[in-house]
């Protein structure tokens, strides 16, 4: 919950074909900067009124990345919780037809969830585009700043069920080693880095002009081992759709790779592994904006995160996700109207490569306009346009076995 609620959005005039523009469909605070270097010389032909950007360091790398605070600060109460999660609650592939029954797609998930102060109650969802979001868990909620603020998160372990340490990991703030979140071995009591089951954390971090953008955030703590059932279950058993754990099959990821821990491709499972709360749902989006940020009519939250049955061992296959579900009208379904200006912000999680691809419309890039953008693990994307194309639409990874595992939703968009 934010102590001091988000002041209007300064109505800077959209800044047209300016640089600007060129940049808002880039991935990431830190490829933006370097892409933005590289793109400099068409940009400023194109436009070469454009002036500098007011308050970032992506024209000059070298620039401080000052942190100049505005006296605000954005307070968060946040519990990671543990709770029973099915990931195809209507028990259908919309796409193919397929069905599915609770047990085959149900595990024990641990997600972040916003809380009145002092972790009172669990705040309601609120959609609005500087709303947290849905707030059912996964992903967490959505934390905002503007450039000079500081974000104060107040973090509660109420993981009943794994009692796992947990932690809070930004990226794309800036922060001090204590407010980092990333569990080493060499200094293992490091505050913040493994909050105990019941314990609890304070992160403060701040948002600096390099801050603007879309930003994972996610559970760093100690490695942990998924319990495995006590006898051999089906969980990764034979014919199971596009499945690629007990080590057998292979994948069609272009990621592969994995298999530290026996399983094989994009989906480990079956030892200890960093970051495995994440994977079970630890996860949620830091949304950064700035003076130039354009305001929205609409404004969608979107991860790209799988789960396989190594680490959830009650599924009966591995399934590629959005925002915690599976396939058309389990994955969100996002609406808007004609003339919405829109925002979307994507990010990924997990091993593997994913295109997101959205139909009926494009984005601009400093590579031109394109429809469909490729993210690597724990990247973002954040693009932005005007809503003219009515339509039941589909987004989806174009990675096809990501596709036929789940990673599909619809776009609903009125006249
Ligand atoms: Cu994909």
């Amino acid at each position: 919950m934010a102590s001091d609620p988000p002041s209007a959005p300064a109505p800077a005039p959209h800044p047209g074909n300016g640089r600007r523009t060129l940049l808002r469909a880039l991935t990431g605070g830190g490829a933006l900067a370097a892409l933005s270097l590289s793109t400099a010389p068409r940009a400023s032909a194109a436009a070469p009124q454009a002036a500098p950007a007011a308050g970032r360091a992506a024209a000059d790398p070298f620039a401080l990345d000052r942190f100049e605070p505005t006296g605000r600060v954005r307070e968060y109460w946040i519990q990671a919780d543990s709770f029973t999660h099915n990931l195809v609650p209507n028990g259908k592939d919309g796409m193919t037809g397929d069905t599915y029954t609770a047990g085959q797609t149900s595990y024990q998930a641990v997600g972040y969830r916003a809380y009145t102060p002092n972790w009172g109650s669990p705040l309601p969802g609120d959609p609005a585009v500087d709303g947290i979001g849905p707030n059912t868990g996964i992903p967490g909620p959505v934390l905002r700043g503007q450039v000079g603020d500081v974000i104060r998160v107040h973090f509660r372990n109420n993981d009943a069920h794994y009692q796992w340490p947990h932690s809070m990991h930004p990226h794309g703030v800036r922060y001090t080693p204590d407010n980092d979140g990333g569990w080493m071995a060499d200094d293992a009591k490091k505050p913040g880095t493994a909050v105990a089951y019941g314990d609890t954390y304070t992160y403060t971090w701040e948002c600096t002009p390099g801050s603007v953008g879309s930003w994972p955030y996610h559970d760093h703590a100690v490695p942990e081992t998924v319990p495995r059932p006590k006898s051999g279950s089906g969980a990764s058993g034979s014919g199971a759709k596009g499945g690629s754990t007990g080590g057998g099959g292979g994948t069609a990821d272009a990621a592969g790779g994995g298999g530290a821990h026996g399983g094989a491709g994009a989906f480990p499972g079956g030892g200890p592994e960093m970051e495995v709360g994440a994977v079970l749902g630890l996860f949620g989006m830091i949304a950064v904006t700035d003076e130039q940020t354009p305001p929205v009519d609409r404004e969608f939250v979107l991860f790209l995160h799988d789960l396989s049955a190594g680490d959830a061992p009650a599924l009966q296959q591995d399934l590629s996700l959005c925002n915690g579900g599976a396939f058309v009208d389990n994955a969100p379904t996002f609406t808007a109207k004609a003339g919405d200006r829109v925002r979307w912000r994507v990010g990924t999680l997990g091993n593997s490569l994913h295109v997101f691809h959205l139909h009926g419309h494009r984005w601009q890039t400093p590579a031109g306009w394109v429809d469909s953008q490729v993210l690597g693990p724990a990247t973002t994307l954040t693009l932005e346009y005007q809503e003219d194309n009515p339509g039941d639409w589909l987004y989806h990874c174009h990675m096809p076995a990501h596709m036929m595992r789940g990673m599909a939703g619809r776009y609903v968009v009125s006249g």
